[in-house]
């Protein structure tokens, strides 16, 4: 396949996968495509990738925590393996996340355009983070070898340590900008690009979330960019940043990391929850409850999470009242949150519910996300907190947030889109049955990790004592039984791809404008850019 096949005058153009046929052919049609739904699938197939490495060093893990000492690996290699699977979770799968495939597919179809503002610059946030995570999966095998710090890179261990921390924080740096480029895209396309009569109350849901998110991106990532040059800086200048013998403090970079990280769990979580505010109302037959609420509620959390990121820190000998502080803005910012989960719950009173895959998906994620949400209260506690930081509490925590939130958030909109996105069906029993065996496979992995932690059992720790080591069995099965659930999922969905039934346009009788055209979307998505003239979820209504 050459790189210029030319097209005969008045021929009508071959169509594949969102394009016609043109200057580039085959791989390079792909990689050079500023076309936002080829991007959307760059993405995709890069992130899944990097999440399948990191699921199976979440698996070894485990493994080797079946027993206490020595199971399957040495300690330094533990270490090195907990760090990448953190690093490859949290940068190369849950940030760039929903936003990075669904948003870049779905966005300009959501609100009536084209395309998205800056489609250069979209293929460039994609080399970045390809390029970023490229040089993390090299950091591995050059000098020094694979990072030990833990993903958090606190000082002075991240300065000190012989391990290649340089080149995979300069990894993390770029999938930082690729992330600012993308919120820039984002936010510039939300207010320019919207169809006539696509007035804000019309966005649907996804959209505000994203609004949101793109404001999170381009104001918080820029101060992780600058904590990680800082980091860089100081391992090749010895500068002092981090240092207390030179007027430096390690705590610096402790603040710099959260106040970044923290914001982003919200870039991580608000696209999963505008995928489930797409996902209730088609499958309930039931026009949103509180749409303004809802709406209103994703610029809440997104404004309020720049001001909790210090309840990471509550044993870092910080002062009472800024403890006191940031545990009751940790409780405060707990509230938009609950008007969403209210309100999804509302939506279902009284709807004809269809238990299709992607509502199963979406009413695990409020359920996992809910056990996530409440044991963050736990820890945002002062008291419990002193207890509990640092434990398995915490990994289970963050597990049910990031795992049963994003992760379910995202497995639920590919099986919602899925039919839009590549215009075939998927075996709809196959797909229960992998959302049933995850489901279960969760439940068992993560849940014994609260007790663990309740119990006293730290985290990052490669050996423990022996009546710690029931839970962890449990622990250790569960993550089988995940895999095993994840496997289900994507032999189903490839086989789909493969030899799946074609789909509709609007298999699932949804409202918003990717329902209106053809799946999958013609390489500018309308004929004609549509007229807008009411909101997007208006399903019959019907009075309560
Ligand atoms: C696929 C199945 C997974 C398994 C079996 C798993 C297992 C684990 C375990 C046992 C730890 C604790 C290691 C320790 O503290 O010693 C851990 C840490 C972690 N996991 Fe997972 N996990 C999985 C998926 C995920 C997902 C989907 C995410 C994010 C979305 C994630 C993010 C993290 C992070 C950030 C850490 C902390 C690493 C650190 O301490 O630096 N994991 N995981
Ligand atoms: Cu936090």
């Amino acid at each position: 396949m050459g790189m210029t096949d030319t097209v005969p005058a008045g021929a009508h153009p071959e169509i594949s996968f969102y394009e016609e046929k043109g200057r580039y052919g085959g791989i390079f049609s792909w990689i050079f495509s500023t076309n936002h739904k080829r991007i959307g699938i760059l993405y995709f197939v890069t992130m899944m990738t990097f999440f399948a490495v990191a699921a199976v060093l979440g698996v070894l893990i485990r493994l080797e925590l079946i027993a206490p000492g020595k199971t399957i690996m040495e300690a330094q290699t533990y270490n090195a393996i907990y760090t990448l699977h953190g690093v490859l979770m949290i940068f190369l799968f849950v940030i760039p996340g929903l936003p990075a495939v669904f948003g870049n597919f779905f966005l300009p179809i959501q609100i009536g355009a084209k395309d998205v503002s800056f489609p250069a610059i979209n293929l460039l946030s994609w080399w970045l983070f390809l390029a970023g995570g490229i040089l993390a999966v090299v950091s591995l095998f050059t000098k020094g070898g694979p990072i030990d710090t833990g993903w958090t890179f606190y000082a002075p261990y991240s300065i000190r340590t012989e391990t290649n921390v340089s080149l995979a924080v300069f990894g993390v740096f770029l999938i930082g900008l690729s992330s600012i480029l993308t919120g820039l895209n984002f936010l510039t396309t939300i207010h320019r690009l919207r169809a006539p009569g696509m007035t804000w109350f019309r966005m649907p849901l996804f959209v505000w979330s994203l609004y949101a998110t793109g404001w999170i991106q381009v104001l918080a990532t820029p101060i992780i960019g600058i904590t990680l040059l800082l980091i860089i800086f100081e391992r090749f200048l010895g500068i002092g940043f981090f240092d207390p013998t030179k007027g430096g403090d390690p705590l610096l970079l402790q603040h710099m990391f959260w106040i970044y990280s923290h914001p982003a769990v919200y870039i991580m979580i608000l696209p999963g929850m505008g995928a489930i505010s797409e996902i209730i109302p088609v499958f309930s037959r039931r026009t949103i409850f509180g749409y303004k609420a809802i709406a209103m509620s994703s610029l809440g959390i997104a404004i309020l999470g720049y001001f909790v990121w210090g309840h990471h820190m509550f044993t870092s000998g910080m002062s009472v009242t800024a403890r006191v502080v940031f545990s009751f803005l940790t409780f405060f910012v707990a509230i938009p949150t609950a008007i969403k989960v209210f309100n999804w719950i509302s939506t279902l009173y009284k709807g004809s519910i269809d238990l299709a895959s992607p509502m199963l998906y979406a009413l695990s994620f409020i359920f996992l996300f809910s056990i996530g949400g409440l044991t963050g209260l736990v820890l945002g506690a002062l008291a419990a907190d002193v207890h509990l930081q640092d434990t398995y509490f915490v990994v289970g925590h963050f597990h049910y947030v990031m795992f049963g939130g994003t992760g379910f958030a995202f497995f639920g909109a590919l099986h919602h889109w899925f039919p839009k996105m590549f215009g075939k069906m998927f075996d709809e029993r196959a797909a229960k049955l992998a959302w049933g065996t995850l489901f279960v496979g969760f439940m068992v992995l993560y849940f014994p990790m609260f007790a663990l932690g309740w119990h006293g059992m730290p985290r990052r720790y490669y050996d423990y004592l022996p009546q710690f080591q029931s839970d962890h069995v449990i622990s250790t099965v569960g993550s089988w039984i995940l895999i095993l659930g994840l496997a289900l999922m994507a032999i189903n969905l490839l086989a789909a791809l493969w030899k799946g039934k074609k789909a509709e346009a609007n298999p699932w009788g949804g409202t918003t404008l990717e329902w209106q055209i053809p799946s999958p979307p013609p390489p500018e998505n309308f004929e004609e850019i549509p007229r807008v003239d009411r909101g997007p979820y208006e399903f019959a209504r019907e009075t309560v």
